[in-house]
C-alpha cells in the first residue's frame, strides 16, 4: 500500500480509545467483538458519513454515530448559503457545535465545500466582476479554514468543476475569475491552514477510460504539475445498483491518482436501486457496497469511505431521483438492512 493517504484515523489514540471500550464492554456485558467504527479503526480505514446539523441535538442519533464513524462531514452546514447568508452575517454556530462534537468523540471532521456552484446566497450567485468575486473567494477559504485550524483535518476546497464530457462547468466563479479560480482556491486554503489535507471532488469521475474521469486526472495532473498545493481527490460515488461496479477502471483510475503522490477518498457514497425493492436488486446493491469497501480497504485501496447518509429517512436520493430510493445501509423506519451487515463483514476481514 502506497502510504500516500493522509486522511487514515490517528491510530494511538483510537487504540488507547479502543481498549477503554473494550475493558468498557465486558464490564457492561456488550459484545466484546467491538463497534463498526473499531472494525474501521483496526483495518486503517477511514469510515464516515455526512450528518445534519439537528443529528448532533438528538442524543440517540449521536450515540450511533459515535459507534459507528470515525469521520463526520456537514452534509449543508459548511455550505455557502448557510454559513454565511448575508456578506456580514456568519452562521457559525452549527459548524462550531459539530467541530467539538467530533473533537469530543475523536472524530475527524472533514469541511464540504468551498468552490461550487450550488447552495450560494444571491450575493454570492450574482457576482459580475473578477475584482469582486476573487476577494471574496479567498475571504471565504481563509475565514473557515483559519478559526477551525488543526480541528477540521480536510477540506473539498472545490466541489464539480465538471461537466459530464470533461470540459470547465460554467459557474459565476469560472465567469468572473477564469479557469484559475482552482489554483486560486487551493493556494488560498494552503495559505489558511498549512496542516489541512486539500481535496479536489466530483462525481461521475470515478473510472479510468471515462470522458469525464480522464478529464478529472488531467485536471488534477496539471494542478500538481504547477504545483498547486492538492493533496487528495475526492470520488463522490453517488453509483446505482443495476449498474455493476467496475473495480478494475476504479483501481486503475486510484492507482494513478496514488502514482501522483494523492491520496483517494470515497467521499459520497450511496447506491441507488430503481424502486421497488427486490430481493434481486438488494443483491446487486449489496455487492456494489462490498466491492466499494473491499477497493477502499486493499492492497492499493483508497482507504476512506464515506456514506453521504446513511438513512433512507434523510435520503436526497428520492426527491433528485425520481423512482430512486433504498440507497443507503438503513431503511426509512431507521431498522437496519441486510446491507449494513455486509459492509461490517468486509470491514471485519480487511487487513491493511
Ligand atoms: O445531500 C445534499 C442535499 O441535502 C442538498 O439539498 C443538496 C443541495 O444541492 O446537496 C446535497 O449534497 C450534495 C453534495 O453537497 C455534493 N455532491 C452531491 C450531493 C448530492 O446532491
Amino acid at each position: 500500500m502506497k502510504l500516500v493517504n493522509a486522511a487514515r484515523p490517528a491510530a494511538a489514540l483510537f487504540s488507547v480509545a479502543t481498549a477503554v471500550t473494550v475493558i468498557f464492554a465486558s464490564l457492561t456485558g456488550c459484545s466484546a467483538l467491538g463497534t463498526v467504527r473499531q472494525k474501521a479503526d483496526h483495518a486503517g480505514l477511514t469510515y464516515g458519513t455526512a450528518i445534519q446539523a439537528g443529528d448532533i441535538l438528538d442524543p440517540d442519533t449521536k450515540k450511533f454515530i459515535v459507534k459507528n464513524f470515525n469521520l463526520i462531514v456537514p452534509e449543508n452546514t459548511m455550505k455557502w448559503a448557510n454559513l454565511r447568508p448575508t456578506k456580514k452575517f456568519w452562521n457559525w454556530s452549527d459548524m462550531d457545535h459539530m467541530v467539538e462534537f467530533a473533537e469530543q468523540n475523536r472524530i475527524a471532521m472533514k469541511g464540504h465545500t468551498f468552490v461550487w456552484h450550488q447552495q450560494n446566497p444571491p450575493y454570492v450567485s450574482g457576482l459580475q466582476t473578477r475584482e469582486e468575486a476573487l476577494p471574496l473567494l479567498i475571504e471565504q477559504i481563509t475565514e473557515v479554514m483559519k478559526r477551525y485550524r488543526g480541528r477540521i483535518r480536510e477540506y473539498d476546497v472545490a466541489n464539480e468543476v465538471l461537466n459530464e464530457d470533461g470540459t470547465l462547468r460554467n459557474t459565476v466563479w469560472l465567469r468572473t475569475i477564469g479557469p484559475e479560480y482552482i489554483d486560486v482556491a487551493f493556494k488560498a486554503a494552503r495559505a489558511a491552514d498549512p496542516d489541512a489535507k486539500l481535496l479536489l471532488n466530483d462525481y461521475s469521475n470515478e473510472y479510468a477510460g471515462t470522458a469525464k474521469g480522464d478529464a478529472f486526472y488531467e485536471l488534477v495532473r496539471g494542478m500538481v504539475e504547477r504545483g498547486i498545493p492538492i493533496d487528495g481527490v475526492g470520488l463522490q460515488l453517488h453509483m446505482i445498483a443495476e449498474n455493476p461496479l467496475r473495480r478494475d477502471a476504479l483501481e486503475e483510475n486510484i492507482a494513478r491518482f496514488n502514482a501522483l503522490g494523492l491520496y483517494v477518498s470515497f467521499t459520497e457514497v450511496d447506491v441507488r436501486i430503481l424502486m421497488p425493492v427486490t430481493p434481486e436488486k438488494e443483491a446487486e446493491q449489496t455487492a456494489f457496497y462490498e466491492g466499494l469497501l473491499e477497493a477502499a480497504t486493499g492492497a492499493e485501496g483508497a482507504g476512506s469511505f464515506i456514506l453521504w447518509g446513511w438513512r433512507d429517512a434523510k435520503s436526497w436520493i428520492p426527491a433528485t431521483f425520481a423512482g430512486y430510493g433504498s440507497a443507503h445501509p438503513f431503511d426509512v423506519k431507521g431498522k437496519q438492512k441486510p446491507l449494513y451487515d455486509a459492509m461490517v463483514k468486509v470491514i471485519s476481514n480487511a487487513k491493511r
